[in-house]
């Protein structure tokens, strides 16, 4: 077996982490499957063999039905589950959101499939459940109460959350990833501002339970800077895990292999990492494009993990005293150059 990409010197895990629709059929919102879909166990095995530590799933892909089964196929290929996560977005009957759809049966289905997220991710030892925003939104005004749908989430969470402080105390954390849009025009948690925002509210007995994933190309199709997004999920103290990925412009959300379009600012990334010690686990959101064959695809994760470790020894070169003179100077420009010198140099 290929050995794990690992990163120098990291604090905590060290490892990388990637999801198993990463390596997915090759479908998009215009075109059918370009590969024949894996079976989802069957993922692990490649995952493992390009070198990732960490995979993660959904709970459509890896039903509770299937976790024990996950677990041992995991444990025998020496990888782990970084993350598990329900899906509010793939279901019809969370067309119009989950936790906010305005028919309360729906979202005592989506609290329900929450903790039994929780259930899921404890057999599996996943440290951490995300919730990625999904279908929470609009399409047209006023077709829910904006206020009423942001109660509402708080109402979800806090249930969830008591359920996780009950069943998995110090086990497991609870994450929400924010995007702005896609698959709905407006997305509720569109950003990390607003997802801390929304941790505010929650019963302040389950605020520490409650962190944030951001992703890259999230960040970015808002025309928002994931570094700072990242910056203030690690002053709030609530970096709980990270989506890494590329993205070309504010377009559709495109899941490119990480270090591929902005290397510098992900280099840059990745020196506050280091100053701040992260030590939770880094993961790729990226998408195994529809061009690529069944043989390459795991190229995505290959490409994604080499332009990482790359890209994490640069960052140990930036001369951190180097980079304060500068700021002391007010040679903004310089610093800029400086960065490009640890990059490009030599
Ligand atoms: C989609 C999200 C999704 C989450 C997990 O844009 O990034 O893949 O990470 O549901
Ligand atoms: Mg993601």
């Amino acid at each position: 077996m290929k050995e794990r990409y690992l990163l120098r010197d990291k604090k905590g895990k060290n490892g990388l982490g990637a999801g198993v629709w990463n390596i997915g059929p090759g479908t998009d919102p215009f075109g059918g499957p370009t590969r024949e879909p894996i079976p989802i166990l069957d993922r692990l095995p490649i995952i493992a063999e390009a070198g990732i530590t960490y995979f993660e799933a959904h709970d459509s892909e890896i039903p509770i039905t299937d976790v024990e089964a996950a677990k041992a196929r995991a444990d025998k290929l020496g990888l782990k589950c970084g993350m598990y996560t329900p899906s509010f977005f793939a279901e019809p009957i969370f067309k119009d959101g989950a936790m906010t759809s305005n028919d309360p049966e729906i979202r005592k289905i989506a609290v329900q499939n929450a903790k039994r997220a929780v259930d899921a991710a404890l057999v599996l030892e996943a440290p951490t459940v995300v919730f990625w925003n999904g279908r929470e939104g609009f399409d047209f005004v006023l077709a829910k109460n904006g206020q009423e749908a942001f109660k509402r989430l708080v109402d979800g969470f806090d249930q969830v959350a008591q359920y996780a402080k009950e069943r998995a105390a110090g086990k497991i954390r609870l994450a929400v990833e924010p995007k702005p849009n896609e698959p709905r025009a407006n997305m509720y948690l569109a950003t990390v501002g607003e997802v801390l925002y929304l941790i505010s509210r929650l019963d302040p007995a389950y605020r520490d339970l409650f962190g944030v994933n951001p992703e890259t190309a999230h960040s970015r199709i808002a025309g928002l800077d994931y570094l700072w997004d990242v910056e203030l999920c690690l002053e709030a103290g609530k970096l709980f895990h990270i989506h890494l990925n590329s993205q070309d412009g504010q377009r559709y959300d495109q899941d490119l292999p990480f270090g591929y379009t902005e290397p510098l600012k992900d280099m840059a990334l990745l020196v506050v990492l280091q100053n701040a010690g992260y030590d939770g686990i880094i993961a790729f959101d990226v998408k195994a494009p529809r061009t690529d064959s069944p043989e390459n695809i795991a190229d995505i994760l290959t490409v994604s993990s080499r332009n990482l470790v790359w890209l994490w020894e640069k960052a140990w070169t930036v001369d951190r005293s180097i980079l304060e003179r500068l700021r002391k100077e007010n040679r903004n420009t310089a610093i800029a150059g400086y960065l490009g010198q640890c990059l490009f140099g030599h």
